[in-house]
């Protein structure tokens, strides 16, 4: 039964789905080539211990990608900082990548992998959802933030920004055997679009410019005018390098910009390159397709009432609390204020029939059992932002937060993004009171390797849950010659140009060595840990079905585009 559901749901192809069947490995030469695959998965037994017979004995109660980072990048904006790349020690190698004027195309590509991954390996069971844990743009841009929404709902996205043709920084195709590179990386195409509902959470990069500045009226004004700083002045390069907040002052900026020694280009403004409130950001969330859904992508009606960007849905036996973790003051590092600390805090009291306080008193309260997903786009150990709120009131950190999490044995993970490494941590209860729970972060697209992960949690029926983690990577094949273009109508072979993307990240010599993860069971393991409730009179849900629409604006249908894209002739 189980081969005839594998051959069933890898349909078209044979080609493998997940790193379990096949790895790519990356040569001294810097050439990719076909490893074995990773598996089993590993088990991991740090919070509890593995009972035999399990494999036998387990059901699955939810399976779910997680996309981390997507972060598409208008490489022509005038707001970007390539410049901070050649700081004596950069800021951030995040700067600058040679494949970035290919994160549309890559991130069509996992998408479609995502696609064809549409049964979990281990159980068959159908996938409910896709989870983004943030920073979907580069720059808070509203151009970038579309092609986020128009590229997970199948709708054309136009890469081309400013003026016709590419205006970035780079003088050549970063790969010689395709010199035309980056004329076709701004060819509008249409990608395929993800097939199950999709959820988001905000990220740094979604509402502060470079990911680190509010957007004040200095960083709005460059981002849709016509001056692209290329470098700094040798001494006013050394103060910023050395000290990189003082790009917190937007005067500053201004100062930057009519400083003599200042190198500036002119490019094509581009209205579309407007940054984005965090209202703003919300807001365009309902500007999507009502399939796959659901509107809103988690966000309802309350989030654009109170200005605030967390929320939670529920599916079967769990909720997920999806948390803000953006530092409105700046930085790229997270933080939580103290009005959604008290509403998580809430929420996790409402779902559990027993915690403990801020003493470590137990309580019994008459909340109902739930298991629980804490979802965000910082980890644990990026929640160290010290600035205070902009109304001056101090900031909840990484700490506070796994105290809380500990009191709440239902908490069963926390799923984030932004490290751009994959990496799984057990959390246990230093306490020993049954509040352990795992981290999982999860690489970006942006970079190589390039890969994902599935998700999935079982109830072993033997009083442990299992979460099952299994990376996968992108649908592109290591040689650019072998893609077949999944839109082929577009006249754009996305899957080429990402396959090149691939090739060229792998070569680039500030990649993170340590982006797959340390070690297979950052990938590809099994985790274990105790059932904090009896899950003997849980019902197995069902595929997921989001919650009834809120209200907000509705975008076009699928039908309705593609009669709009394509019209019967
Ligand atoms: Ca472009
Ligand atoms: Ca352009
Ligand atoms: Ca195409």
């Amino acid at each position: 039964m189980v081969l005839v559901s594998v051959l069933g749901c890898r349909g078209e192809d044979e080609r493998p789905l997940t790193t379990l069947d096949r790895t790519i490995l990356l040569g001294e030469d810097g050439v990719l080539r076909h490893g074995s695959g990773e598996t089993p998965h590993e088990v991991r037994t740090e919070l509890a211990e593995a009972e035999v017979g399990r494999e036998r004995r387990r059901r699955s109660l939810v399976a779910f990608h997680h996309f981390a980072d997507l972060q598409l990048l208008d490489e022509e904006s005038p707001l970007r900082g390539e410049w901070q790349d050649s700081c004596p020690t950069p800021l951030s190698t995040a700067a600058f990548r040679p494949q970035e004027s290919l994160t549309v195309h890559v991130a069509a590509s996992l998408v479609r992998q995502t696609n064809r991954i549409r049964h979990s390996p281990l159980t068959d069971r159908p996938i409910d959802f896709v989870l983004h844990t943030g920073n979907a743009a580069d720059n808070a841009q509203l151009n970038e933030l579309r092609w986020f929404i128009d590229l997970m709902d199948g709708r054309q996205v136009h890469p081309d920004t400013g003026g016709a043709g590419y205006e970035g920084v780079q003088s050549e195709s970063p790969d010689p055997l395709y010199p035309e590179l980056l004329a076709l990386a701004q060819l509008p195409f249409v990608p395929e679009g993800v097939r199950y509902p999709w959820y988001t959470a905000l990220g740094n990069r979604d509402v502060l410019a470079q990911g680190n500045f509010p957007p004040n009226e200095a960083a709005a004004q460059i981002a849709v005018g016509g001056e692209k700083i290329i470098d700094l002045s040798p001494a006013r390069k050394e103060e910023v390098c050395e000290d990189p907040s003082i790009l917190l002052d937007p005067e500053l900026t201004q100062e930057i910009l009519a400083d003599e020694g200042t190198e500036v280009r002119a490019v094509t403004p581009d209205p579309n390159r407007r940054l984005l409130s965090r209202k703003e950001w919300i807001q365009e969330l309902f500007n999507s397709s009502e399939r796959p859904g659901p509107i809103g992508h988690g966000f309802t009606q309350r989030n654009l009432d109170e200005d605030v960007a967390y929320y939670m849905f529920e599916h079967g036996p769990l909720t997920f609390i999806v948390l803000d973790t953006v530092n409105p003051s700046g930085f790229a590092a997270g933080s939580i204020d103290d009005r959604q600390f008290k509403w998580i805090e809430k929420q996790l009291r409402s779902r559990s029939s027993s915690y403990y306080d801020a003493e470590g008193k137990l309580v019994e309260g008459d909340g109902e059992d739930r298991l629980i997903v804490i979802v965000s786009h910082h980890p644990l150990d990026r929640l160290n932002n010290p600035l205070p709120d902009p109304s001056g009131d101090a900031r909840v950190q990484g700490p506070e937060l796994e105290d809380l999490l500990h009191r709440f044995p239902n908490v069963i993970a926390h799923v984030a993004g932004d490290s751009q490494a994959n990496k799984v941590t057990a959390r246990p209860d230093p306490e020993r009171r049954g509040g352990s729970y795992w981290e999982v972060n999860t690489t970006s697209p942006v970079a190589y390797p390039m890969q994902s992960r599935l998700l999935e949690v079982t109830d072993n029926r033997d009083g442990t849950i299992s979460l099952f983690s299994t990376v996968y990577d992108l649908a592109a094949p290591i040689d650019p010659r072998d893609a077949d273009d999944p839109t082929s109508g577009d006249g754009v072979n996305e899957e080429e140009l990402a396959a090149v993307a691939r090739g060229v990240a792998a070569r680039d010599p500030q990649r993170d060595p340590e982006a797959a993860g340390l070690a297979v069971s950052d990938r590809n393991a099994e985790l274990l840990l105790p059932a904090p409730f009896d899950l003997a009179g849980v019902e197995t849900p069902g595929r997921h079905r989001p919650a009834a629409a809120a209200a907000g604006e509705r975008g076009m249908s699928r039908r309705a585009l593609l009669r709009f894209l394509f019209p019967p002739s």
